[in-house]
């Protein structure tokens, strides 16, 4: 027996690993009591590492459909056929008549994630979708507008949650997520220990969550008013002259705006609306803005929601006019050690350089809200989707309007998914190709490390030695885009080479911190990797932490850091504010004209609330989206798909606990079993997503035996925050009633 040590690759929080291992077999997965972040933390989906290699409906092998079902085909004989098809379907059509959908795990399996660009590259089609078209576009569009970050998703500011003494939580539960766009491993903890130091931590949220449970005060909000929430929040600090910008003096534009803005949402105003009485909003923010230090972070639940945007811009005005910004305790920029920005430091932020054709939502890094696929499928017309590449997602089930996405994906002409499992999605696809699990795949978080409470750096080697003739995430995805660039049939080794040669080519341009470097030089240096992990090497040895390819012999290249199994603790998060700023001002533009134009829309909303139940969402402990349903842990304990209900509600249509409940919104039904619970507001009902398994043609054994129902199927492609595109999850209008 042998133990491993790897990062857990379920979520954000990077958890170390400790893996037991009897030759090919794994026996146990504790938390690795040495990892100098997670210190022996983990949760129950870090078991999914070894239920996940061992699911014997997991697919190992290419697989191709035919008349008569499902037959395995040698990679080769898979690229041909994806080469002829996808060639043919954009000689015929055009380049946007093939998409591509990226899912939750290529964010995790992130060195998959460098090779996204390159595929979108060599489509060159305007519907790229990715899981931050999802889930986090209206923080994207905020940020980059705000602080001009070319790639917002990874210069978002982070709450300093180990030396804070007050943190507002608003819209996010990390105690069952574990964090999101703030990687953080042991979030209960670390949340407890902001009381146990004499700290206060408030949690705004429709449900009272277990991390409100942790809380040391709870508020429920009417889902999709934060907006309005945080900017009466903010006239308070402008009425009572508690406004200070600390280290964001003399770098903000538009004060005198925002003042104005803040003005027309006096909490007065705004309490009815929010379902949060006055005196306890100023007296929030009186707190607030008087503690020593102080962060409010939000996360879905100020994203996937109607205002998300003004929501999202809302915190971060909350943190940069009460002095919280870039300060200790408050909220700060990482370092990362392998900085995405040694890419291209000075690129601009963009946004809606083109618009989805059929009812024109904004383009944001190169993708468009995932809320737009069901039209743009289902639409007639030059640049309709005819063909799609789904890397890691099983987007029928969870983006909105899931019986849409089944009529569309019935009718594409061809799909190939890049998957493990035959699911609601990939039962949809001609071809799907299987990729190692993380048992057999090497790791860096690159993208989870530029969203750190601390500056840490951890490589993980692979557990098992994948079985021959596997092909890693990147290497698919190189083999697809081959004959895209014109390259034929080439090796993925062939298309890394071009690759790593643009982007060395950039970052040598870009660099200002190694004098005398050249392409040349470091291409030498690095001979000898492959793949993501020569990316990430150039990225370590450019950036900050870096030896700079031999100028700084003290700095870290990847193999100094691959010597340290238990990782690097670089340390707590420094000021860096200057340096994060990238706007054409060289100053944050507290108020860029998207806001003030979405704000009519949110005042017409406050003029005329509607006055239907809304469905909000919720995240399971031992499951991750849909994709872990098929393993033992999340079998155990009760039913976690349910609707629960508040007992207001519960009686008002005559419904108690078990009872099913009919829920229906303008795109579709489902019956689920009531959980009547004080928990959440009146008015609000929840469930969670990822469910609604058994479809025909699924080989999900353990998952079809427990489907539980789809939210999905009640969601709405067209309910959506205007100013992103980004689709609600939460606040969807629905009716509910005692089912017949
Ligand atoms: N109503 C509602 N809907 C939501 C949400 C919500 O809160 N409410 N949340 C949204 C959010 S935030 C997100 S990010 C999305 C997530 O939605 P998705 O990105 O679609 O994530 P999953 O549903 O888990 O699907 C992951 C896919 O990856 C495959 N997969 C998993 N591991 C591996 C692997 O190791 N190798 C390979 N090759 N394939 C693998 C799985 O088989 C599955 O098909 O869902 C969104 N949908
Ligand atoms: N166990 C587990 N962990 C996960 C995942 C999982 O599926 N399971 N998914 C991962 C993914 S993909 C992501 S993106 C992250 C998400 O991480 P989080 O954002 O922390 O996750 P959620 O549980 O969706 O938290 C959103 C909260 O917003 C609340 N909410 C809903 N509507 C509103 C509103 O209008 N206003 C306010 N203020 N609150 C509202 C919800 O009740 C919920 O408590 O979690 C990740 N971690
Ligand atoms: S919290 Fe996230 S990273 Fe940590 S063990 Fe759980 S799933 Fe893995
Ligand atoms: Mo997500």
């Amino acid at each position: 027996m042998r133990t491993a040590y790897r990062v857990c690759p379920f979520c954000e929080a990077t958890c170390g690993l400790a893996i037991d291992i009897e030759g090919e077999r794994i026996l146990a997965v504790r938390g690795d009591q040495k990892d100098v972040f997670s210190r022996g933390f983990i949760c129950p989906k870090a078991h999914a590492v070894k239920e996940l290699h061992h699911d014997p409906d997991r697919i190992r092998r290419p697989l191709r459909r035919t008349a008569s079902g499902w037959e395995e085909v040698s990679w080769d004989a898979a690229f041909a056929e994806i080469a002829e098809r996808l060639t043919a379907i954009r000689a015929a059509h055009g380049n946007d008549a093939v998409g591509v959908a990226a899912g939750n795990p290529i964010v995790v399996h992130d060195l998959a994630f460098l090779y996204l660009p390159v595929l979108a590259q060599a489509l060159g089609s305007r519907n790229i979708f990715n899981p931050a078209s999802v889930d986090t576009l209206p923080k994207d569009l905020q940020t980059g507008l705000m602080f001009g970050s070319s790639l917002p998703v990874l210069s978002v500011g982070i709450a300093d949650i180990d030396r804070t003494d007050h943190l507002l939580i608003i819209g996010a539960n990390p105690v069952i997520s574990h964090g999101s766009l703030m990687t953080m491993p042991n979030a209960p903890g670390r949340l407890n220990a902001v009381r146990k130091r004499g700290g206060k931590v408030i949690v705004i949220d429709p449900r009272r969550t277990e991390t409100a449970k942790l809380a040391s005060e709870h508020h429920f909000i009417r889902p999709g008013t934060d907006g309005a929430f945080l900017l009466a929040m903010i006239a308070t600090l402008f009425d009572e002259g508690l406004v200070r910008l600390g280290a964001a003096a003399g770098l903000v534009n538009g004060l005198d705006e925002v003042r104005a803005i803040a003005h027309r949402f006096a909490p007065e105003t705004v309490a009815a609306y929010c379902g949060i009485d006055a005196p306890t909003i100023r007296r929030i923010a009186r707190e607030f803005a008087s503690a020593r230090s102080a962060a409010c972070y939000g996360r879905l639940g100020t994203c996937v929601q109607p205002f998300g945007t003004l929501a999202s811009w809302g915190v971060d005005l909350l943190n940069i006019l009460s002095g919280n910004l870039d300060r200790p305790g408050g909220v700060m920029f990482p370092s990362p050690a392998a900085p995405y920005r040694a890419l291209g430091a000075n690129a601009p932020f963009e946004f809606a350089r083109w618009r989805s054709r059929v009812s024109g939502r904004p383009e944001l890094g190169g993708m468009l809200p995932v809320s737009t696929m069901v039209e743009e499928i289902m639409t007639p017309g030059a640049g309709q989707i005819r063909a799609m590449i789904l890397l890691m997602t099983n987007v029928v089930r969870s983006a909105a309007n899931s019986n849409g996405l089944e009529q569309a994906f019935r009718q594409l002409d061809f799909v190939v998914a890049v998957d493990c499992y035959l699911n609601e999605t990939t039962r949809h696809a001609h071809l799907i190709l299987p990729t190692p699990t993380a048992a057999e795949t090497s790791h860096y978080d690159f993208g989870p490390y530029h969203l750190a409470v601390r500056n840490i750096a951890r490589y993980s080697p692979a557990p098992l030695t994948a079985s021959a003739d596997t092909l890693c995430a990147w290497e698919v995805i190189a083999r697809i885009s081959a004959p895209l660039f014109g390259m034929g049939l080439a090796p993925a080794s062939a298309v890394d080479d071009v690759v790593f040669g643009q982007i060395a080519a950039g970052a040598v341009q870009a660099d200002q911190a190694w004098p005398g470097l050249t392409v040349d030089e470091v291409t030498r240096k690095l001979t000898g990797v492959q793949g993501p992990e020569r990316i990430i090497d150039l990225l370590i040895r450019l950036g900050p932490h870096g030896d700079g390819f031999g100028r700084n012999p003290a700095g870290y290249t990847l193999d100094s850091i691959k010597a340290e199994p238990h990782g690097i603790d670089l340390g707590p998060l420094e000021p860096r504010l200057r340096e994060v700023i990238n706007t054409a001002s060289g100053r944050i533009e507290l108020v860029p004209q998207v806001m003030v134009d979405d704000l009519a829309r949110l005042q017409a909303h406050m003029a005329s609330p509607s006055q239907e139940t809304v469905l909000i969402g919720r995240r399971v402990l031992r499951a991750s989206n849909s994709f872990m349903h098929n393993l033992p842990i999340t079998t155990k304990g009760p039913d976690a798909c349910t609707l629960q209900i508040a007992p207001q509600d519960a009686a008002r249509i005559g419904v108690s606990d078990g009872d099913k409940v009919l829920v229906r919104s303008r795109v579709g039904e489902v019956v689920a079993l009531a959980e009547v619970t004080p928990d959440l507001m009146a008015g609000v009902v929840s469930l969670p997503h990822g469910y609604g398994h058994a479809a025909p043609g699924t080989q999900l054994s353990v998952a079809n035996a427990r489907p539980g129902v789809n939210i999905n199927a009640l969601t709405d492609d067209q309910v959506y925050d205007e100013a992103s595109g980004c689709a609600v999850f939460f606040g969807v209008p629905v009716a509910i009633a005692a089912a017949p």
